[in-house]
């Protein structure tokens, strides 16, 4: 038996987009990912938003989500480093971004990357394959799901 397709009409939908800084050479091309995807399945209205780094990703979430936005897409980059920092971040970052989510009803997808190496970051937000890209498509699949459509 095969799944019936995802609804990704997206010409009813308001997405916030926030994007984290930290690995700007790599969050930027999420960003064009998501960028093309809203346009590609006509999402009616979407604003980007921009934070330090992916810790700060979960709290204004919140905020978008409680001003009306139907989903939220959060972009960030982590890649390994020497400490155990990021991993901190990645951890933190997910949990928040899951439970604002949960709190408010509003689909927040974790277009967050945690990558060993550099190469693999550049090769999940690349043409091929674009992280960003698919979380938008994520956002309006969902959207449609919660609204029952
Ligand atoms: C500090 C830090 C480090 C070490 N690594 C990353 C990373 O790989 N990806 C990322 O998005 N942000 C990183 N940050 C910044 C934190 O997310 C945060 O912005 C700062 O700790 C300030 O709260």
């Amino acid at each position: 038996m095969s799944f019936p397709p995802p609804n990704l009409d997206g010409s009813k939908i308001r997405i916030a987009i926030v994007v984290a800084r930290f690995n700007e050479h790599i969050t930027s091309r999420l960003l064009d990912g998501a960028l093309e995807a809203a346009k590609k399945h006509n999402v009616e209205a979407h604003d980007v938003f921009y934070v330090p780094g992916s810790f700060e990703l979960p709290v204004v979430a919140a905020k978008l989500a409680r001003r009306g936005y139907d989903a939220i897409v959060c972009l960030g980059c982590i890649i390994r480093h020497e400490t155990d920092h990021y991993l901190h971040i990645a951890t933190q970052a997910a949990a928040g971004i899951q439970r604002v989510s949960i709190d408010t009803w509003r689909p927040c997808i974790f277009g967050v990357l945690t990558c060993d190496t550099e190469e693999q970051a550049l090769e999940r937000s690349g043409e091929e394959r674009n992280e960003g890209r698919n979380a938008v498509v994520s956002a309006i699949e969902m959207v449609n799901v919660m609204r029952g459509q």
